[in-house]
């Protein structure tokens, strides 16, 4: 049975950067334009009143510092509260296609690989630019790798549920060479006027390469375990059905929404199960692993979940954070600190990578440095 090993990885990084304080700034001049306009409104109950935003809540409640978008300008006008990017034509690269070039170059450089080499490429994100074609055909095109391309979406666990699709591809001698690109655009879906979830997403796209190659340097997938649990708790309802759905408002498309207190305590339980369960299958102790590249969410409830499962204190080496910059960047984020935390690994030291999110879905790949 052939191995999968990831040889190269690669992240693209949108150029805009947005503060807390820049973004609480828009969503707190809004509001107070809100509430001067609807005063009668809000007082006879016919209209919601708004809250202000608070950056140290921000940072306090979550860790998160700042966030890369594809447009701030938009995100920051307090009369738009949203990005926008030029309409593209059918002849031009679509955006999401785009970034997913950009992150493949750093990975097939350092897979030492040309995008004809590739059999196989999966696009693994929470939502697609569009329906068809799909964007992993358009991705294969711009690449001009060859063999065939699959969408897959799975929230925040797109990346890991990809991975485990492509362990059994390489095990089963189906593909070869396979790139993953996961173009999470997150501030098109956030309702930037809600203080509950303004600050949580930012856009960025990773990528990896994996080969089937027994001498080849890079990361060998041990295994994969991917679990589901429905729940409402993180929910998005934008879907092709919103224009026929009567009731509708057809300007005012539905945003993500979520249970985040709940989110928080049922998730971070399942996921310090899951990863567990995921060491003991391979008789590790979770300290015998040099480091967790965990889902960017939230800091405290990555650190709940490696204090429940190292039974003490978590380090910043063992489970690096990135969502302080990145912010939540759905399937990016584990894929993000994995990029940026790796190269002071050394042969036969281990890692597990981890994502938890909607659905509830969570994945993890245990990895081997070879
Ligand atoms: N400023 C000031 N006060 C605020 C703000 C704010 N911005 N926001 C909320 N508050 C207030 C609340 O109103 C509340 O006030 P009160 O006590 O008077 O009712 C108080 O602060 C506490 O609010 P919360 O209970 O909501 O605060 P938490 O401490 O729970 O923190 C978090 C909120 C940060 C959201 C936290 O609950 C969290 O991170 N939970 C985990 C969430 C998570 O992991 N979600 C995963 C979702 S992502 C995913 O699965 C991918 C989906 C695909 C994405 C696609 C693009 C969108």
């Amino acid at each position: 049975m052939a191995t999968a090993i990831i040889t190269g990885s690669g992240l693209y990084t949108p150029k805009d950067i947005i503060s807390n304080q820049a973004l609480v700034n828009s969503l707190n001049q809004f509001v107070e334009q809100y509430q001067a306009k609807y005063h009668t409104e809000i007082a006879a109950g016919t209209m919601p009143a708004l809250e202000p935003s608070d950056p140290d809540f921000i940072e306090k409640a979550s860790g998160i510092k700042n966030r890369y978008v594809i447009d701030k300008k938009g995100i920051l006008d307090p009369n738009r509260l949203c990005p926008q990017i030029p309409q593209r034509s059918p002849d031009e690269i679509s955006v999401q296609a785009e970034m997913a070039l950009h992150a493949l170059e750093p990975a097939l450089a350092e897979a030492q690989l040309k995008g004809s080499d590739i059999d196989t490429v999966i696009c693994a994100a929470s939502v697609m630019q569009r329906g068809y074609p799909s964007m992993s055909v358009e991705i294969q095109h711009h690449l001009g790798a060859k063999g065939s391309a699959l969408d897959l979406q799975m929230a925040c666990s797109s990346a890991t549920f990809g991975l485990q699709v492509i362990n059994s591809l390489i095990q089963s001698g189906a593909a070869k060479k396979i790139v993953m690109v996961n173009p999470e655009i997150c501030s098109a879906h956030l309702d930037y006027s809600n203080r509950d979830s303004h600050f949580i997403f930012g856009d960025a796209c990773t990528a990896m390469v994996i080969e089937a190659h027994e001498n080849q340097s890079g990361f060998r997938i041990l295994s994969t375990q991917c679990q589901t649990q429905y729940s409402n708790n993180i929910r998005n309802e934008f879907g092709f059905l919103n224009r026929i759905e009567a009731g509708r408002d057809p300007k005012h498309p539905p945003f993500f929404t979520q249970q985040g207190r709940k989110v928080f305590k049922e998730v971070s339980s399942l996921a310090a199960e899951h990863l567990a369960n995921h060491c003991q299958q391979h008789q590790l102790l979770p300290a015998q692993l040099k480091r967790f590249w965990l889902h960017q969410a939230n800091a405290t409830m990555n650190q709940l979940i490696l204090k429940k499962l190292l039974e003490t204190e978590p380090n910043a080496y063992q489970a690096p954070l990135v969502l302080d910059n990145y912010a939540n960047t759905s399937s990016a984020g584990c894929v993000i600190a994995f990029h940026t935390h790796k190269t002071d690994f050394e042969a036969g030291e281990k890692g597990l990578l981890c994502s938890f999110g909607a659905g509830y879905s969570i994945g993890s790949a245990l990895l081997e440095k070879c």
